[in-house]
């Protein structure tokens, strides 16, 4: 395998090297993917034939999207052929519904440690989508770290600062100028060698303006945003990582739009892990909070314990995230079922 020195700043780390050598070949190389086009997978390091690009081909292009090889995956290739072998087993996975329908996931990247969610203190701030954004997060095993950005810019930074405080004190935030090198820096804690971090969000909050202040250079191109509503021009039209001089790797994104939970119930769960806690403690186990007696939910309610709007948030949330389960389990329990059966599948 090339040098392990090379690997290290790719996000390579004990436990992908234990990985790796249960499955090692003299004819066979792992890399990491840094991008993924529709020809193909940009690796590095390069094959040691210099070729740093391979077509996916074969079982893993039959294979349903959450199979298929995406950016942050470590892969093992043969190097002569540049053949691919076999996904690394992933230690997470970001995963929305598909915009396409029929209960397909889609990936956004793999193995990521650390998730920046960033928005910006103007019309863009929305709890809701925070919390959206959190639970896809949190259901992958990954971080949450929440970045604030135009911060310079608010004309009144005590209302996002209220909301933050209200809502998400559990996981950190930070207000930054995303230009400042100085505001930044708070950042750095996460982008550590063996650290991967990806930035999700909406168009036009900072996210490669972020990579550009980390990185300490120009990298990622930004323009400006829409005046009227603060709505951002999507600069970034694919995926793509950085090696940044704090040792870490970072996955810029094109900005989000409105995006759909996928299987992620347990995300939800998490983000609002005091309601479900509640929750337990109701009399009848499968309780509605509605008028059943002795309903903790409906008690936290009237003590004002609970902010009702928080309640109907998590309600929305865990309903679509149960909703996409179901699909979601349809879609992949056909696929087995398409796999093994499938000369006598009905047209
Ligand atoms: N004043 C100020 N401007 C910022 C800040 N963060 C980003 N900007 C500006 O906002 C604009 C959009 O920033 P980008 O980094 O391109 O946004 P993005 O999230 O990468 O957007 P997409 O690539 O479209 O998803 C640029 O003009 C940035 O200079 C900030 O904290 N303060
Ligand atoms: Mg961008
Ligand atoms: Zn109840």
């Amino acid at each position: 395998m090339g040098s392990n020195d090379i690997l290290m700043d790719l996000g390579w780390n004990a436990h992908w090297q234990s990985l790796w050598e249960a499955s090692q070949a003299v004819d066979r190389v792992v890399c990491r993917v840094v991008a993924v086009q529709r020809s193909g997978l940009l690796l590095t390091p390069p094959l040691p034939n210099g070729q740093n690009e391979i077509s996916i081909g074969g079982k893993f292009f039959l294979r349903l999207e959450k199979d298929r090889p995406t950016i942050g995956d470590w892969i093992v290739v043969e190097a002569d052929s540049g053949a691919l072998c076999e996904i690394l087993p992933r230690l997470s996975v970001i995963k929305r519904l598909s915009p396409a329908g029929g209960g397909e996931v889609q990936l956004i990247a793999a193995n990521v440690d650390t998730a920046f969610v960033v928005t910006s203190c103007n019309a863009d701030f929305s709890v809701a989508r925070l919390e959206r954004y959190i639970s896809m997060v949190l259901d992958a095993g990954i971080q949450p770290v929440l970045v604030l950005t135009k911060a310079d810019l608010a004309v009144d930074i005590e209302t996002y600062r209220h909301a933050m405080d209200a809502n998400f004190n559990a996981w950190p935030w930070f207000f930054v100028d995303a230009r400042a090198a100085t505001d930044v820096a708070a950042l750095a804690l996460w982008c550590g060698q063996g650290q991967t971090i990806a930035l999700l969000g909406s168009s036009g909050v900072g996210k490669s303006t972020l990579v550009n202040t980390l990185s300490g250079a120009t990298v990622q191109l930004t323009q400006a945003v829409r005046e009227q509503d603060a709505k951002g021009r999507h600069t970034t039209t694919h995926r793509s990582l950085h090696f940044l001089p704090q040792g870490g790797v970072i996955l810029d994104s094109p900005g989000m739009r409105e995006f759909q939970l996928a299987d992620t119930v347990s995300g939800v769960g998490a983000v609002f892990a005091d309601i479900e806690d509640l929750a337990r403690s109701c009399r009848f186990r499968d309780c509605r909070h509605g008028a059943e007696p002795g309903c903790a939910i409906r008690e936290a309610l009237q003590a004002g314990r609970l902010d009702p709007e928080r309640l109907q948030r998590y309600l929305k949330l865990i309903a679509e995230a149960a909703a996409s389960s179901e699909v979601v389990s349809q879609r992949q329990g056909r696929g087995r079922a398409v796999k093994k059966d499938r000369p006598h599948i009905p047209r």
